[in-house]
């Protein structure tokens, strides 16, 4: 089913009919539980005996996918066929190739409450904040395919050095394309790198995440009925070891990977090892937001407790330190506490929560060792702090939204990204002290400023080390980029060098340069 209503990231509240509508389709999800998934390698799913039960955070009791693990076998079947595919999908040229992809970004817009609906399940997404990942998921294909047609494929004509000669410059896909996607953004960060990889001519073989499997194959499916052929995107279920002989595979051209920190950088470091590969990676952050004497502390309480709170702080671009001047940082700290405290944490399939489950145990456990670390440290926690686990909660991984203060600047927690719905306020004397100690930081992706002087919002673009910068944005101090809107890369230990995703050069990532000088013919 397809729901009209469009749905962003900025969005606030949902309105009856479309909860209905949502309820509907829940209904509709839930009654097909558990979904048999084999990803697709050659041109069928890969079945097994014994397979991998994927089970709800909201409830554990929910079985919700049973997936085939791809063996070596597969994996290595699979880069036979998305090698064997590229010649063709290449020559097939951009125009068609576009059209293909901009087909696929409807079958995911007609079908979005279906994709969103599995999402809620699957990771434990808002209503709203899954619709958003689904629009997201079709803007993405329809944006890259934009990018490639204005480009006109990336071929130009160069200056000539003697009359005869004439030299074009063409951008070429590499290959087969390694695509590893996180379970925060199943479906968004999928189809970005993905449709990237495709669109310029690569062909993919492409691994989910194994706590979202599910959102990564109707993904495919969606992208599989637009058109793309079935070789030039093989589909791999399973975790890190299926990863990482993928991107060890010397028949992989290039790598494009989302997700932590420590598997990046060891991709970083094992991947070119024999020889430079392109790589594009997208790994953690520990965005601060700014909060001056100046600002509207409404907007900032607000938008910061969205980028915090929103989905349990599981995304890379969660908001998970503030940094607020002195004058204003009693009201501020009130502000948001109050929201953290008013925050409802619940089951994301049977109401409209702040804030649904995080993924896992694991993260359950982390969550009470920060809390512990940060009284341990002196620290106090000013909202939140508990693990929810009575009644039905007892079934999910529910933890509350958490506000906390250290008396140290330099403990590790200000550095370390958590992923998990905890911020630390740290009061400041002015905006360069701020500016200085959200630096301080390795990482450098996002960065929110909420200040009422036109001459702080310039202090912050000319001091601020991170690749998206957002100024008094209510909706989402750090959080909430939109493809073709806000260009989505990281500096320092957040992201690889190279145009960001979201933005008009992406492409560029997936692409190599061939100049061919010709005398006697003309080029083109
Ligand atoms: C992430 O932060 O993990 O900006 C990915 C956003 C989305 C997804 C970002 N485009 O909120």
């Amino acid at each position: 089913m397809t729901s009209s209503r469009r749905i962003t990231y900025t969005s606030t509240a949902a309105d009856p009919e479309f909860r209905a509508t949502f309820d509907r389709e829940l209904g509709a999800v839930r009654s097909r539980f558990p979904l048999r998934l084999g990803g697709l390698v050659g041109q069928g799913p890969v079945e097994r005996e014994r397979s991998h039960a994927v089970r709800s955070p909201i409830d554990t009791r929910w079985t919700i996918a049973e997936v085939a693990v791809a063996t070596p076998n597969d994996v290595d079947s699979a880069i036979g066929f998305a090698r064997a595919a590229f010649p063709g999908w290449r020559a097939m040229g951009w125009e068609r190739r576009v059209e293909i992809l901009s087909a696929a970004a409807e079958k995911i817009a007609s079908r979005n409450l279906e994709l969103a609906a599995w999402m809620v399940f699957e990771v434990g997404k808002t209503r709203l904040e899954a619709m958003a990942e689904v629009e997201e998921s079709a803007d993405l294909l329809r944006y890259y395919a934009e990018r490639m047609a204005t480009n006109h494929g990336y071929r130009r004509l160069l200056a000539r050095m003697s009359p005869a000669e004439s030299t074009e410059s063409v951008l070429l896909p590499y290959g087969v394309w390694a695509i590893v996607a996180p379970f925060n953004f199943p479906s968004a960060l999928a189809a970005g790198m993905i449709g990237g990889a495709l669109v310029t001519g690569n062909t993919v073989v492409f691994k989910p995440a194994l706590d979202a499997p599910i959102s990564g194959e109707l993904l495919a499916r969606a992208l599989w009925e637009g058109g793309v052929p079935r070789d030039a995107l093989q589909l791999v279920q399973g975790g890190a070891e299926v990863g990482s002989q993928l991107v060890n595979e010397p028949r992989v051209a290039g790598v494009a990977f989302t997700g932590s920190s420590t598997v990046g950088m060891s991709l970083l470091r094992d991947a070119g090892r024999d020889w430079p590969r392109p790589m594009v990676v997208e790994m953690g952050g520990k965005n601060a937001a700014i909060v001056t004497g100046t600002a509207d502390l409404e907007a900032a309480a607000e938008g910061v407790a969205r980028s915090a709170f929103g989905f349990g702080g599981q995304k890379c671009s969660a908001c998970s330190r503030i940094y607020v001047e002195d004058t204003v940082a009693a009201r501020f700290t009130e502000l948001l506490v109050a929201r953290a405290r008013s925050a409802v944490v619940g089951d994301p399939s049977a109401g409209d929560p702040t804030l649904g489950p995080v993924i896992r145990a694991r993260s359950v456990e982390s969550f009470r060792r920060y809390v512990d670390g940060i009284r341990e440290g002196g620290g106090r926690i000013l909202a939140g702090g508990e693990v929810l686990e009575e009644g039905e909660r007892g079934f999910g991984y529910y933890v509350s939204p958490t506000v906390a203060t250290l008396p140290r600047r330099d403990h590790p927690y200000f550095s370390e990204e958590m992923f998990l719905p905890i911020v630390l306020v740290e009061r400041v004397a002015a905006l360069d002290e701020a500016i200085a100690l959200a630096n301080a930081a390795p990482y450098g992706l996002t960065a929110g400023l909420f200040a009422g002087e036109a001459r702080e919002v310039q202090r912050f673009f000319d001091g601020i080390e991170a690749g998206v910068l957002y100024v008094n944005r209510r909706s989402g101090a750090t959080t909430g980029a939109w493809p073709g809107i806000n260009p989505f890369g990281g500096w320092k230990a957040s992201g690889a060098p190279g145009p960001a995703a979201l933005g008009p050069d992406y492409l560029l990532k997936f692409l190599r340069e061939q100049s061919r000088t010709v005398n006697g013919f003309e080029a083109i």
